[in-house]
């Protein structure tokens, strides 16, 4: 979108400022220098505030980091009603109009003025968080931690076993409930405040176009991979139904969610096993066996990906990287899990905090998180409202985009696959497979999470009914139902981290799109001729200089020009990874002749 469509988004949505003098573009550039360096020296302490409190959950943390968080969401509240003064300044350079508008938009949470209200929010929000972070479940009866649930789904075969650590896992979100409803309110009577519907209408305002608008991309998005994704549920459905029987897995209608290798079931991949086809499905490697066989602790799973970027022309990670990060979960601390990147400093202080395992998924979460921290250094230099990416899409892409480029071919140069193991061409619908179980599943749940929450947020869906319309939302968009009938007082949604973390989660959704479209464009730039997802673009300086030009805007321009920058295209589209996945899905239709697909409810 161009600027000056924004400024008069802006105007449209806060008409209202009550202020006596007209305020002129001086005043207006010289506010926005002012709300930059106060929110530059808030973040830099609410940072370390908030690592402490994720890698050290006590109370006591708690409270500082609900402290720090009920400041923060003052002085942006603050800001935004401010930077409202000056809707109706004409004359604006682009840049002063769309730092106003971030200032106006980009809260996760508002407050309203309410006395309280922040402090009574930031409480909320630290305890759901909290309470995740320190959430248990049972496996054959034991007590055990999320992160190694986690785990646990993927190598579990036993279907009682399964249910028992999918239901047990679920009981976390129970004691949320009322704490999500009240923080819908306050964060909504924030919203209303700065001029919006509600807070989903204010998230989803942050795409450079209308949000209604924004809305309408994600459905045609969906719409284009959703094909692929149905004949996948298809031909997965009926690899369960083998394996498990009819009383366990009917072969028609929708899949029992526990039985998919993920929590949530949102990406199917460590279940390859039991849908590998005979032959060709045997790619003759996994890559948490080939760390293991190499000795590789979850460090040097690490210095694998950093040195995909070093190849890419990346500088090496600083020193503290290697010191400040979380790696493992400590023995004697309860902490956040759930992977996540940082930049304490805004500057050099990079770090990841996860509790890495060695096997496959954490191999594509580290290259995932880096992503983040290489994208986080690229554009330090950009003034602190650009300190972001040119969506939140792109932000979740990069180190998914640097996984896609895990191929055989790349495994050999690094010294982790022997060369005579590399799977040759009749392997490849054993490649695809693996990577379509990792990648597709997730097109349907990254859309569902937040139809959910703005559903919630717009009011449409009451306290009540939260868990009945989320698993409606499961069994219509991924086609997945529970494993056995929901206690009354369950709210699922809050058994997965980014509810009571307060992460929108359209961006997930984007960056699987995005990702593709990049892999397709490097792969382009690097003069790729073969199969697309044999592609590697490790060692490509130009394609490295190529994606930094990208990474380095920020988001100091609207998405599509930082889009162009590196794939030359201003759209964002499936078809680069329908691409990616056509032999497969041809394959799979095959496989699919003569079975029911789709589940009653599908927009197939
Ligand atoms: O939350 C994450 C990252 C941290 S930004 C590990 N992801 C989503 C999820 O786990 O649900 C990456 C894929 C989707
Ligand atoms: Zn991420």
């Amino acid at each position: 979108m161009k600027s000056s469509h924004l400024a008069l988004a802006v105007a449209l949505l806060l008409p209202t400022a009550a202020q006596a003098a007209e305020p002129d573009v001086a005043e207006a550039k010289a506010f926005v220098a002012s709300a930059e360096a106060q929110l530059s020296a808030y973040a830099d302490r609410a940072q370390r505030v908030a690592w402490v409190n994720a890698t050290h959950i006590t109370d006591d943390t708690d409270a500082m980091a609900a402290e720090a968080g009920a400041e923060g969401t003052l002085l942006q509240v603050k800001l935004a009603k401010e930077a409202a003064r000056f809707n109706s300044v004409t004359g604006l350079d682009a840049d002063t109009a769309r730092k106003l508008f971030l200032l106006r938009q980009a809260i996760v949470l508002p407050a309203p003025e309410t006395p309280g209200a922040a402090k009574e929010l930031a409480e909320i929000a630290t305890r759901l968080q909290s309470t995740y972070g320190k959430g248990k479940g049972t496996a054959r009866g034991k007590d055990t931690v999320g992160n190694d649930l986690e785990a646990l789904m993927g190598t579990e075969r036993d279907p009682k076993v399964l249910q028992e650590m999918w239901e047990s896992w679920h009981k976390v979100g129970t004691p949320m409930a009322a704490d999500y409803a009240r923080l819908v309110e306050i964060a909504n009577a924030g919203a209303k405040e700065l001029g919006f519907a509600d807070t989903g209408a204010m998230w989803r305002a942050g795409y450079d176009m209308p949000a209604a608008d924004f809305e309408k991309l994600i459905d045609r998005l969906l719409a284009e991979v959703m094909p692929l994704y149905v004949d996948l549920h298809c031909y997965t459905r009926a690899k369960l139904n083998q394996k498990y029987g009819d009383a366990v897995q009917p072969k028609t209608g929708p899949i029992r969610a526990d039985l998919l290798g993920n929590m949530w079931a949102q990406e199917w991949a460590s279940i390859y096993d039991v849908v590998a086809p005979a032959g060709a499905g045997e790619v003759g490697y996994d890559i948490g066996d080939l760390l293991t066989a190499k000795k590789a602790g979850p460090i040097e799973m690490v210095k694998y990906g950093e040195n995909f970027y070093s190849s890419l022309g990346f500088a090496p990670l600083p020193g503290t990287f290697w010191t400040r990060s979380q790696f493992t979960k400590p023995a004697d601390r309860e902490v956040v899990c759930h992977a996540s990147a940082w930049d304490i400093d805004n500057k050099d202080d990079l770090r990841i905090k996860m509790c890495i395992k060695v096997n496959a998924t954490d191999f594509v979460t580290i290259h995932h998180e880096l992503g983040h921290n290489y994208y986080q250094r690229a554009y330090k230099a950009q003034p602190f409202l650009y300190l972001n990416s040119a969506n939140d899409g792109f932000h979740e892409a990069i180190g998914d985009w640097a996984a896609l480029n895990v191929t055989p071919e790349y495994l050999v140069k690094v010294g982790l696959l022997d060369p005579a193991k590399v799977p040759d061409a009749s392997r490849d619908v054993g490649l695809l497979l693996r990577q379509a179980m990792e990648k597709v599943p997730g097109m349907p749940w990254t859309a569902l999470v937040d139809k959910w929450r703005w559903g919630v947020f717009a009011g449409t869906t009451k306290p009540a009914d939260y868990n009945k319309a989320w698993i409606d939302l499961r069994l219509k968009y991924q086609g997945i139902i529970p494993p056995g009938e929901r206690p009354a007082d369950a709210f699922d949604p809050g058994a997965k981290y980014h509810i009571p973390g307060n992460t929108p989660y359209a961006r997930y959704f984007l960056a699987r799109i995005l990702q593709f479209q990049f892999y397709e464009a490097a792969c382009a730039q690097a003069g790729w001729t073969g199969p697309l997802h044999r592609c590697s673009v490790f060692g490509d300086k130009a394609v490295g200089t190529r994606l930094n030009a990208m990474l380095e805007m920020g988001m100091s321009k609207p998405w599509p020009e930082a889009l162009a920058a590196f794939t030359g295209t201003r759209e964002m589209s499936g078809k680069a990874m329908l691409a990616y996945f056509a032999p497969l899905h041809a394959w799979l239709k095959q496989q699919n002749k003569g079975q029911k697909c789709g589940w009653g409810t599908a927009k197939s």
